[in-house]
């Protein structure tokens, strides 16, 4: 490889810096606000572990630049891709469909670190790695019908846990989703936040959102938002909590499943509905019998994804491995 060559890389490489900057400065969940550091404890943000560790390691760009590509604080920016919360100090709830995959079958649990303990995705907190996922049996991922899983730590991520709610929230009760999701309404640009953002949205009634979605409402959900649109939970929120004060004390009602599009007039943000998992989640957090999950062999295109900054980080993650292969594979050449 000519000097030239080494040359156009690294400058490619700077630009690829400069472009991620200049994300991470729009740091700005759809018609939300910046949360205050703390208010929401139990928040947990889903890392995919091999891309996280991958970026940390800093090694993928340092041969090119001698500088490494990502600072360790932006892997997990670079790698959230899902939302859940701390039910329990070992337990974190979630949407099924960010833990299964497009052939219905359930992700390792090693391919996984549930970030605790900071608003923030460049700083603080503790990564916690996962012994285990319990998925819903019923979960159906052409449907997204019973969209719930349990993921089981390896080691306690402390006390800053959130009771389930287990009762419906009355209509019109203004409920707070929370998460590091797509801040923009429009499919065709996405901007993730950094730092955790939350939007109060008004519970739906049942026949309003039956009206405008029919029979892909299910029981094992329910609607908050808009008519009007302007505020959503969207891509990148899924699996993380919705909550309802209850005397004062907020607690989830339900897990950021679906929608269509975000935050456009006429369609609501769909949740799990988790009155009709409250014995589900006991059994499994107390290590009773559950029914265990069998992938269906159907395949399947899930319309709500995990999405996410993963989506952001991963073909970057490509990009450098590519480039690091050229240079390697040089250096070995000569
Ligand atoms: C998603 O794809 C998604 N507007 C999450 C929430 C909503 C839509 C899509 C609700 O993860």
């Amino acid at each position: 490889m000519t000097i030239l060559k080494l040359r156009v890389l690294q400058a490619l490489t700077v630009l690829c810096c400069l472009s991620l900057s200049q994300v991470h400065a729009q740091t700005k969940i759809v018609g939300g606000v910046k949360s205050d550091p703390g208010a929401w404890p139990s928040a947990v943000a889903l890392l995919n572990k091999p891309l996280a560790d991958g970026i940390e390691a800093g090694t993928i760009v340092s041969s090119l630049t001698g500088l490494p590509l990502f600072l360790v604080s932006e892997a997990n920016y670079q790698s959230q891709n899902c939302g859940g919360s701390l039910i329990d100090s070992k337990w974190v709830l979630t949407a099924a469909h960010c833990v299964v995959g497009e052939d219905n079958t359930v992700i390792a649990p090693e391919t996984l670190y549930a970030l605790v303990g900071t608003s923030d995705l460049m700083s603080g907190g503790s990564r916690i790695t996962v012994k285990s996922i319990v998925v819903h049996h019923a979960y159906n991922s052409q449907t997204a019908d019973s969209d719930i899983a349990l993921l089981e730590l390896e080691s306690s991520a402390g006390d800053s846990t959130t009771d389930v709610l287990g009762v419906d929230p009355a209509v019109d009760t203004i409920a707070t989703a929370i998460g590091w999701g797509d801040t923009t309404a429009d499919d065709a640009t996405t901007s993730y936040p950094a730092d955790l953002r939350e939007v109060d949205l008004p519970v739906v009634s049942r026949a309003d959102c039956t009206n405008v979605y029919g029979a892909d409402f299910t029981n094992n959900m329910f609607c908050a938002g808009y008519d009007a649109g302007g505020k959503d939970s969207c891509q990148g929120d899924s699996g993380g909590p919705l909550f309802v004060s209850d005397g004062g004390v907020f607690k989830q009602a339900g897990v950021v499943s679906w929608g269509t599009g975000c935050a456009q007039a006429g369609y609501y943000g769909v949740y799990t509905r988790l009155s009709q998992f409250t014995t589900w989640i006991n059994t499994v957090k107390s290590g009773g019998t559950y029914t265990p999950y069998i992938a269906s062999s159907i395949s399947s295109s899930v319309s709500a994804g995990g999405g996410g900054n993963f989506w952001f980080g991963f073909p970057l993650f490509i990009i450098m491995l590519v480039l690091r292969k050229l240079i390697i594979g040089t250096k070995k050449r000569n």
